[in-house]
């Protein structure tokens, strides 16, 4: 008898999943955790580092590393947790801190760390740079209130830094847009703008859409994994697309995919708290192979890895209709 995933969809030829998905789950967790997922992920010391977002069991979330020499077998979880909300000295991180998305700013020989603090007026964008990914020096707030789903790209641009994220309007019925805004310093930041619009009507990823894993630089210019979200009658469906931002003015959209590339099938996927959500959080483009490993929340559960052809990936999407909006 066929599986059901099978009978849902069979042409994921673009991203495939890793076989032996998920790599966490909360069971095997070294200590106590509802959830383990929506990792961010980088190169750290020659290995694939995991910096996973994880959920107790009184709702709040935190964050663990685990590396791994390949970035699919033989996980090292940190015994304990890496870095715990902070609300007496961050009262913003007052019910956790989640979604980590982690990118290497050469130029400051040091790592930043992009989050979603859940405050009590609701998620804000924070930052945290680590060197070792053992301490952390907290940057406090970035964003305010409401927003989410941000990074910043690895180096300056026209000599700003550059950051991505996603806020929310105040509008229910109004799209949630990807904006960009640059900062001389990493503390002042302006020259807002929405640089990659939800869709309309009835397309996949109308009215809601995100941020995945950090930007990543490639010939063609910086490649944006989203998400994207279709409201149904049986709740949320999460989605992944593609698209390239010019390389020297990220403001500006080159190609956008028309279609979704990966989406929930598997058990892991569609079985979990929240049901049907791929959340793309972190990626490794392993240049020697050629091979992009995207690492995903699956089912607000577990963390999963999918891999790609990088060159697949860009001729894909190059050679996309273009649909921009
Ligand atoms: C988003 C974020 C993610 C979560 C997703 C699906 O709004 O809060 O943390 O994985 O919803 O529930």
């Amino acid at each position: 008898m066929m599986k059901i995933a099978d009978l849902i969809q069979k042409h994921d030829v673009l991203i495939k999943r890793y076989d032996k998905n998920p790599i966490h789950s909360p069971a095997e967790w070294p200590y106590t955790a509802n959830a383990v997922f929506n990792p961010a992920a980088i190169e750290f010391e020659g290995e694939t580092l995991l910096l996973n977002r994880v959920e107790g069991m009184d709702g709040f979330s935190h964050f663990t590393v685990s590396r791994s020499k390949d970035g699919k077998t033989n996980w090292r979880i940190n015994p304990e947790p890496t870095l715990l909300p902070d609300p007496e000295n961050y009262p913003e991180e007052i019910w956790g801190i989640e979604d980590p998305r982690i990118v290497k700013l050469e130029e400051l020989n040091t790592y930043a760390v992009l989050y979603t603090a859940y405050s009590k007026g609701g998620p804000i964008v924070a930052m945290a740079l680590t060197k070792d990914f053992k301490t952390f020096e907290r940057k406090g707030v970035v964003m305010p209130p409401n927003d989410k789903d941000s990074s910043l790209f690895p180096k300056k641009i026209n000599g700003k830094w550059a950051l991505i994220h996603r806020p929310m309007p105040v509008d229910p019925s109004a799209n949630a847009n990807i904006w960009i805004s640059f900062s001389p310093d990493l503390k002042y930041w302006g020259e807002h703008s929405i640089v990659l619009k939800a869709r309309k009507g009835g397309w996949w990823d109308a009215g809601k859409i995100g941020l995945g894993p950090q930007p990543i630089e490639t010939p063609e210019g910086w490649l944006l994994i989203y998400h994207g979200v279709r409201n149904t009658c049986a709740g949320s469906l999460y989605r992944v697309g593609l698209c390239m931002l010019d390389i020297d003015d990220p403001t500006k959209v080159i190609r956008r995919g028309r279609n979704w590339v990966f989406g929930p099938r598997e058990i892991y996927e569609t079985h979990g708290d929240v049901g049907y959500v791929i959340f793309p959080s972190g990626v490794i483009w392993d240049k020697r192979s050629d091979e992009l490993r995207i690492y995903y929340g699956a089912a607000d559960s577990f963390v999963a890895l999918a891999t790609a052809n990088m060159t697949d990936v860009i001729d894909y999407l190059m050679n996309s209709p273009d649909c921009r909006i």
